[in-house]
C-alpha cells in the first residue's frame, strides 16, 4: 500500500545547496516525486504548517526561520512514505541523528536541521492539502 508524505528542503538546505542531495537520496531509496515547488512560505502558511508547536517557546524563531528564505516543498510517495523519509532524515537534533542520515550529514543545530518530513498519516494529509491543495 503506497502513501504519501510531504517533505520540505528548509531555507537552510536551499542555501547550503543540499537540494539535489536531498532528491537523490529520496529517489535512490525508491521513493517517488509526485510534486516538487521552490516558495517562500508566508507567516500565515508557516503558523499553520507549525501548528502542533504554536505553544512552544521556539515557535516564533521557528517561524521566523522557515519563512526567511526559499524552501522546495516536494509530495513523496510510495510504500510506507512517512515512515521511510523520517528513517532517511534522522532525528530532530541533528547531533543525536546518525551519520547516514540528512540531519546527520549535513547539520549541527536542531533550529536548522535541513528537512521536514511528515510524522503521521494525519499530518501528511494536513500538510500536503496545505501546500499543494491541488492534489487533494
Ligand atoms: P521534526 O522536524 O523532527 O518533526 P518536531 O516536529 O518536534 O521535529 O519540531 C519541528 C521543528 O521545530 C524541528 O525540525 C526543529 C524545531 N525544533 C524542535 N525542537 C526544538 C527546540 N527544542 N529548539 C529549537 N527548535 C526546535
Ligand atoms: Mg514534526
Amino acid at each position: 500500500m503506497s502513501e504519501r508524505t510531504l517533505v520540505l528542503v528548509k531555507p537552510d538546505g536551499v542555501r547550503r545547496g543540499v537540494i539535489g542531495e536531498v532528491i537523490s537520496r529520496i529517489e535512490r531509496k525508491g521513493l517517488k516525486l509526485v510534486a516538487l515547488e521552490l516558495r517562500t512560505l508566508t507567516r500565515e502558511t508557516a503558523e499553520s504548517h507549525y501548528e502542533e508547536h504554536a505553544s512552544k517557546p521556539f515557535f516564533g524563531e521557528l517561524v521566523d526561520f522557515i519563512t526567511g528564505g526559499p524552501l522546495v516543498a516536494m509530495v513523496v510517495e510510495g510504500p510506507r512514505a512517512i515512515e521511510a523519509f523520517r528513517s532517511l532524515a534522522g532525528a530532530t537534533d541533528p547531533v543525536s541523528a546518525s551519520p547516514g542520515t540528512i540531519r546527520g550529514d549535513f547539520a549541527l543545530e536542531i533550529g536548522e536541521n535541513i528537512v521536514h518530513g511528515s510524522d503521521s498519516t494525519y499530518s501528511a494529509d494536513r500538510e500536503i492539502k496545505l501546500f499543494f491543495p491541488e492534489l487533494g
